[in-house]
């Protein structure tokens, strides 16, 4: 993994973040081969437990998810990934997002979702998800429809925080003067 090149993440207000990423076609294969291990090796190094293709500005739908990624790597491609269920019940659990690094927020999502996706060589995939993996792959969903987790905040709360962030990245970019 330590010879893949990295991508660069893009960071908000970037509009890649804010579009609707289109559906991997069979004529992508060979892009998103290359691209899902460049995704995943930018994923460790950040590091964070996912990572959707547009935050390294690719408009497409490919998800990474990796819940142990100091631990033994179990590593996930998810292809075309949706939610087809999701449960009445919801919890709430502290999210992060590398393309909003630094700031962390109680989000409230459904607690189980179940959803379906295509491995790299095109194997239709279903799980039922709970806990972090639930999160995980509904914020990392989110990203493809141009979702932030900041948009499941109250106004108060999200514009606190982005605020904060743009402020830090203000200070960060005159450091680095
Ligand atoms: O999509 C992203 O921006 C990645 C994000 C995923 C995520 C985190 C928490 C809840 C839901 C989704 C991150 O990975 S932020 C970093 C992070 O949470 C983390 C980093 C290292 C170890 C453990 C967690
Ligand atoms: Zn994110």
């Amino acid at each position: 993994m330590n010879d893949v090149p990295l991508l660069p993440i893009l960071l908000h207000p970037d509009p890649i973040l804010r579009a609707k990423a289109r559906p991997v076609a069979e004529g992508d294969a060979d892009l998103v081969r290359a691209l899902a291990p460049r995704m995943l090796a930018t994923m460790y190094k950040a590091p964070g437990i996912g990572l959707a293709a547009p935050q390294v500005g690719e408009k497409l739908r490919l998800v990474v998810i990796d819940l142990q990624p100091d631990d033994t790597p179990s590593p996930m491609v998810l292809v075309n990934p949706e939610i087809v269920a999701a449960s009445e019940e919801r919890a709430v659990r502290e999210e992060g997002c590398l393309s909003i690094p630094g700031q962390y927020a109680d989000v409230e999502r459904p607690a189980r979702v179940k959803v379906r996706w295509r491995e790299l060589d095109g194997t239709r995939r279903e799980m039922e998800a709970d806990d972090l993996l639930a999160t995980c792959l509904q914020h990392e969903i989110d990203h493809l429809d141009g979702v932030m987790f900041t948009d499941r905040l109250g106004p108060l709360k999200r514009n606190m925080l982005i605020k904060k962030f743009l402020k830090e990245q203000k200070l960060k970019s005159r450091e680095a003067m």
